[in-house]
């Protein structure tokens, strides 16, 4: 008999250091009495983030929204920015916040980002950049966004914030595009509490960025302009240190728990699951996506989310509503339907993945979601 789980699952759920370790970091803030601004933990964060990425031109702000709101700030946008409808809030309030409009156009189906046939079809005189997202950690078209944006004299920014420890080739994904904005918060693979980072190709940016993040102060006597407050403090700092060492061990388990769901659900009749990642991508495994295809399955994907709670999982609808549905971006749409992005958003389910989820837990999930599409269990 399948029973609830006795303790809620949720979608995700943050890795933490040993508590000693954290502890130790915490005495060493109190001896300094530096709590932010710029405090030593932060300095050497900054420095094994520099390590890890392998480019000096980066930016650590209190969270990834802020990054990527003043990412673009720093680069002085106009007019229009070519996104996705598919992907979480702050990517287009990110926009808001700098007066941007943002044009909304469709992905594809395979991996959900941006489709660049209809990011070259919705260029106008008053574009100046395309924002793409590696949803769910999946790699956007790189080659073809990087030649659309060279051809049209557009700036290309990427919201990684699902995709901090992915690699191309080899090569850290930071340094594509102009800029690159990770969100290292508490809900990601990797984390600081609440944390973001800006990487970016020009670096002149750099100075810019870390004024606008600290009111524009350039000095005590000179103020570059008006700035916010957008640091990240020593106890993120500490964190964000703390977990660094760990990324590949967390990786490594979410790597073994995705092939575990691959195996049991993609023989379930109506669900579609994203295809692994290409072979010279090395994934971070941010997000187990399913699709429930209510034509083919016994049930729909909102009917499963509401069931799998009566077993005390906790599945998430990322991303839904689609962005052009939310009142203050629906008058964005100037694309027609988004047909992928508005089927995906329908069928669309992320199901628990995190580094101790256990296996017997992933099947045990596995077969309540057969069982709730009237299959035998396995
Ligand atoms: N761009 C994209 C594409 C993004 O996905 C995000 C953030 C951003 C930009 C902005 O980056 P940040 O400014 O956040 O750095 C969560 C996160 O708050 C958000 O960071 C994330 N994307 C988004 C996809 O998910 P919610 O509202 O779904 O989170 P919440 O509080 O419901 O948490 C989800 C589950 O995680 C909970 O059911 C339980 C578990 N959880 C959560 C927290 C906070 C824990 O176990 N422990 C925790 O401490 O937005």
């Amino acid at each position: 008999m399948i029973t609830p789980f006795p303790e809620p699952v949720y979608v995700t759920k943050p890795f933490l250091p040993p508590i000693e370790q954290y502890l130790d970091g915490l005495r060493e803030i109190w001896a300094n009495a530096w709590l932010t601004n710029g405090g030593p933990i932060l300095r050497r964060y900054t420095e094994a983030m520099v390590a890890y990425l392998g480019t000096e031109n980066l930016c650590m702000f209190a969270n990834g929204t802020l990054a990527l709101q003043l990412g673009l700030h720093g680069m002085q946008l106009h007019g229009e920015v070519i996104t996705t409808p598919f992907t979480f809030v702050a990517t287009a309030h990110a926009l808001w916040w700098n007066q941007l409009k943002p044009v909304f156009v469709d992905i594809e189906p395979q991996y959900y980002t941006l489709d660049p046939a209809a990011v070259e079809a919705a260029i106008t005189p008053e574009t100046s950049a395309i924002l793409a997202v590696h949803v769910f950690g999946n790699l956007c078209q790189l080659e073809a966004l990087a030649d659309i944006a060279r051809r049209h004299h557009l700036r290309l920014i990427y919201d990684a914030a699902h995709a901090f420890g992915v690699t191309i080739d080899g090569q850290s994904i930071a340094t594509f595009g102009d800029l690159t904005m990770f969100s290292f918060h508490a809900t990601k693979v990797y984390h600081s509490i609440e944390g973001g980072l800006a990487c970016f190709t020009d670096p002149r940016l750099k100075a810019t960025l870390n004024q606008l993040k600290n009111f524009g102060i350039v000095s005590e006597s000179e103020i570059a302009g008006p700035g916010t407050n957008a640091k990240m403090n020593e106890f993120m700092a500490l964190m964000g240190l703390q977990v660094l060492p760990y990324m590949e061990e967390l990786i490594a388990a979410r790597a073994r728990l995705t092939h575990a769901y691959r195996e049991r659900l993609s023989t379930l009749p109506g669900l579609l699951l994203p295809p692994p990642a290409p072979g010279n991508v090395t994934s971070c495994y941010a997000y187990l996506p399913i699709e429930v295809d209510e034509t083919q399955a016994s049930i729909s994907r909102d009917t499963l989310y509401e069931r799998l709670k009566t077993y005390n999982v906790f599945a998430r609808r990322y991303f839904y509503p689609l962005l052009t549905d939310c009142p203050c971006y629906e008058q964005d749409c100037r694309s027609g339907e988004l047909p992928v992005a508005r089927r995906t958003a329908r069928q669309i389910l992320t199901l628990p993945l995190y580094h101790d989820l256990t296996l017997d837990s992933v099947h045990r999930i596995c077969d309540i979601i057969a069982h709730l599409l009237g299959e035998p269990a396995a």
